[in-house]
């Protein structure tokens, strides 16, 4: 059980207990252990979401998590102008009219995990191992509290030490100064960083040398950014929350709001008592869209549900090219029977190429876009009809969409529409880009970006006299791989969980262990500390919701500091932390960075990086002078409600070379799924944010107790011979390789057929490293090819 066995000795790649484990001396690690799961109980798939259950859930949570004072007080400030920013979703808050309320369940869920009230002391490094750490599940690593100070595994230890702050700050600088070239040294950033946090970073990576800046956008959103830069030369939606208001239609696409974004189901709730029709497309039939209780009023407390999808299209896993396609080919073959569908004025005045567009719709025959999409041609008729009857149509989109091969590609196809329609840059039309992480928008922002564009380069150096560098980084895809390949020595990771987040968590662990220090910036315990580097550091901070003081220049008064974030409309708001900490050794991040940044890189450049460890006003006003929009920083971010960024195409501005919006052509995808194959994506449950669990039910798909299950269609499994709880293993085959896990219970669910659904990150260990997105290189989380058989010993009851 104890030697590394690379993959490419076998040609099976397995995660779980019994196979070759990891070990780079500081004894064997567990990926996937089994320890986690319950009985599993299966209920009926809910047909509608929150509502009293759902505010019950989370004050539940909160106060089994953090004591009823730390818990329920903490709620009461999110998203208000003088609290903190939801540390949840990146859903934008109301500019006014804001409720006691302006949180949902998840996000309760998320300030709850922060206050928790347990504690990991050194003590806790004293009694467990990594190795014994690892044989327990990411629930468990996370439940076991929040860290209180730093912590170091040294060369070939089995167990972590204490280490002060001054000593940590000494090892990195000292290995990052060794190292032979800066380009050996990654800088990771978790979409949860502060802007003053994320500028201050990348203001470091790129004073050492490198841009080598993956963040987790390189897995999330990525795919938009490419598409939207395409096509409207910039790479942010373009709708306002009050556009919602003004709607005529509204689609939804591969996203589940009531999970993952609850607040935008307010937004949806009103679009529809306007009138709007909403649309979803989806594999599954979420909870929250198919009916809808709101927890702000009455009725919904009471258990009154709306009614939120008029129609809902039942997409197969990468259906969505060929599905809009069919709406676009259905709205051309009209306008070409009797014009008046496409919108001239806009489409003349606005964009170029259509005519490419217009030959790739007529060309597409109708058979492919119905099967391969999985949605009847009558269906297609009647949402074509409703996008042709309709001006104010917006389309929001997540996950479902970007995180397959053709994710660019995806958003393109549905851009298009907007462009023929002429429903950008006008009240209640828009692309709605729905972002993951609260500040994940911002980071990339404040210039986290492995591709630096010359601009904010060459502003950097003139601010900061220093000669950045020119050259392209690693992202977060080309990280892993330039670890693995011994390439990378350094890893530095602001927040997050990189081990669980990337694909091919087997690859993904060998890649971290194979250098010489990982360090984490981060709140709590989390796989990646114990798949580490040679040497690991764990470099514990505040979270959001914690008070943040720093001293004055007289060295006596004492004042809040105050941190600032962007939502997914590109407002930027501050946000304030008020809360006792959770240990007196904590530091805010963007105080550990710039202590980071000071011990490695000294006085190299013009940064006074100690001022800016105490007083981010200063890295405020570097911010203003260095990125476009945020003049005056330090007065408009204290203006309540906070401000807009400038957005070109929401003004019918389109900063492409031409000065247009494009239409693209966009292919239906080749056929992957083979006989006796499905094509699995992989979902978030109700209870977890991303690589933290918080629960193991999954209140509104009706799965309770379990997390390694695969959701597939009854036929499917009678096929199979398979019966519910059955248990079975999953594999998928990747140039020439089998990646496997074992033991997962089948549920049935209702699925199109050759599809299925498992959870992030269980199902992680299955998607190859190798297949990402040929635009974003997103990796396709959203789409694999896997077999299904039953495990050794398991039979049907
Ligand atoms: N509570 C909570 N909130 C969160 C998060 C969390 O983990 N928990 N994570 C945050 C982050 S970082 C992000 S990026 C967002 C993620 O928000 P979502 O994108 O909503 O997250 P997923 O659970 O990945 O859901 C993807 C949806 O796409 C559907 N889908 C899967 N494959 C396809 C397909 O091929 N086509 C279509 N049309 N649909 C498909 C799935 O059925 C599912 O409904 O949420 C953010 N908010
Ligand atoms: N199969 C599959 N894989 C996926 C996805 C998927 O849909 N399917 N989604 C992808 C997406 S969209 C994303 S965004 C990535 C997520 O990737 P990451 O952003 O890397 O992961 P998280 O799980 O959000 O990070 C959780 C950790 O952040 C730390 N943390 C929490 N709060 C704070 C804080 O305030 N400051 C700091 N410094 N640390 C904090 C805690 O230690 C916690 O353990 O995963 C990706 N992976
Ligand atoms: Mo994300």
């Amino acid at each position: 059980m104890s030697t590394t066995v690379p993959p490419s000795s076998s040609d099976v790649i397995a995660v779980q207990a019994d196979s070759p484990s990891l070990d780079n001396g500081h004894g064997p690690i567990e990926l996937i252990p089994t320890e986690e799961d319950g009985l599993l109980k299966q209920k009926p798939v809910k047909t509608r979401g929150t509502g009293l259950p759902a505010v019950l859930s989370s004050f539940r949570y909160a106060i089994g998590e953090a004591g009823p004072l730390r818990g329920t007080l903490p709620m009461l400030q999110i998203n208000q102008g003088d609290g903190f920013d939801c540390p949840g979703c990146a859903w934008p808050d109301p500019d006014k009219e804001r409720s006691a309320f302006e949180f949902c369940e998840n996000g309760a869920k998320a300030v709850a995990h922060e206050s928790d009230k347990r504690r990991i002391t050194r003590s806790f490094f004293e009694r467990y191992s990594v190795s014994e750490m690892s044989r327990h599940s990411d629930y468990w690593l996370e439940q076991q509290g929040r860290l209180t100070e730093p912590m170091v595994l040294r060369e070939n230890a089995t167990h972590y030490q204490p280490i002060s702050w001054d000593e940590a700050f000494g090892m990195v600088a000292d290995q990052l100064q060794g190292l032979d070239s800066p380009d050996e040294a990654c800088f990771y950033t978790s979409g949860k960083a502060t802007n003053e946090a994320a500028f201050a970073f990348q203001v470091f990576a790129r004073g050492l040398g490198t841009n080598n800046m993956p963040d987790c956008s390189n897995m999330c959103h990525e795919s938009s950014g490419r598409a939207m830069t395409r096509m409207f030369g910039h790479g942010k939606g373009t709708v306002l929350l009050e556009d919602f208001k003004k709607a005529e239609l509204v689609f939804v696409v591969g996203q589940n709001p009531g999970t993952n974004h609850p607040r935008q189901l307010t937004a949806l709730q009103q679009a529809k008592r306007a009138g709007a029709k909403v649309i979803l497309v989806n594999p599954l039939p979420e909870a929250g869209m198919m009916g809808f209780m709101n927890p702000q009023e009455v009725g919904g407390m009471l258990g009154k549900s709306t009614q939120l999808t008029d129609e809902f299209l039942q997409v197969k896993i990468n259906g969505d090219i060929p599905l809009f396609k069919g709406i676009l080919k259905q709205l051309v073959e009209w306008d070409d029977a009797q014009g008046g569908i496409i919108d001239r004025d806009f489409v003349e005045q606005h964009t170029i190429d259509l005519d490419d567009l217009l030959a790739d719709v007529r060309a597409a025959e109708w058979n492919d876009i119905v099967r391969r999409s999985g949605i009847g041609r009558d269906q297609i008729t009647t949402v074509a009809k409703l996008v042709r009857d309709r001006e104010r149509i917006i389309i929001c989109w997540c996950l479902g969409v970007t995180q397959h091969r053709n994710g660019t590609q995806n958003v393109q196809e549905f851009l298009n529409l907007l462009l023929l329609r002429g429903a950008i840059g006008k009240p209640g039309a828009g692309a709605c880009c729905v972002r993951g992480h609260s500040n994940v928008q911002g980071d990339r922002t404040m210039g986290v970006w492995e591709q630096p564009k010359k601009p904010l380069l060459d502003r950097m150096q003139e601010v900061f006299q220093f000669e950045p560098p020119r050259h392209h980084g690693f992202d977060s895809h080309s990280s892993a791989i330039a670890m693995h390949e011994g390439k990378l020595k350094v890893f530095v990771s602001l927040g997050g969980n990189f081990l669980m987040a990337m694909p091919d968590t087997r690859y993904a662990a060998e890649a971290l262990q194979n250098t010489d220090l990982t360090v984490r910036i981060g709140t709590k315990l989390n796989r990646a500390d114990l798949a580490t580097g040679r040497q690991s550091l764990i470099l514990p901070c505040l979270g959001r919701t914690e008070r943040d003081v720093r001293v004055d220049a007289d060295g006596k008064t004492e004042c809040l500091q105050l941190s600032s974030t962007e939502n997914s409309m590109g407002v930027v708001q501050r946000t304030t932390g008020r809360f006792e900490p959770a240990s007196a050794e904590l530091m805010n991040e963007t105080e550990i960075i710039c202590r980071l940044a000071h011990a490695t890189l000294g006085d190299r450049m013009k940064v006074d990086w100690l001022g800016w460890a105490n007083d981010y006003d200063q890295i405020r006003d570097a911010v203003a002078q260095v990125i476009p929009g945020f003049e005056d920083y330090n007065i408009r971010v204290r203006q309540d409600g906070g401000f807009y960024l400038p957005n070109g195409p929401r003004e019918r501005q389109f900063p492409t070379p031409t000065g247009k919006a494009v239409f693209t052509v966009n292919p239906i995808p080749p056929e992957e799924v083979g006989p006796g194959q499905f094509a699995m994506t992989t979902v978030r449950s109700h209870d977890q944010f991303n690589t933290t669990i918080y629960g193991l039910h999954d209140r509104y798909r009706g799965i309770y107790n379990a997390r390694q299950v695969v959701m597939m269609n009854q036929a499917d499994m009678d096929e199979l011979g398979l019966t519910a709880e059955q248990s079975v293993d999953v594999a998928s085959l990747f140039e020439g390789k089998t990646r496997q896990v074992r033991g997962f219970k089948v549920v049935p669910y209702p699925i199109p057929r050759q599809c299925l659904a498992m959870y992030f990150p269980e199902a992680n260990p299955l998607i190859p490293m190798g297949s990402t997105d040929e635009f974003s290189n997103c990796p396709s989380y959203k789409h694999t090819i896997v077999t299904v058989s039953a495990a050794n010993g398991s039979q049907g009851h």
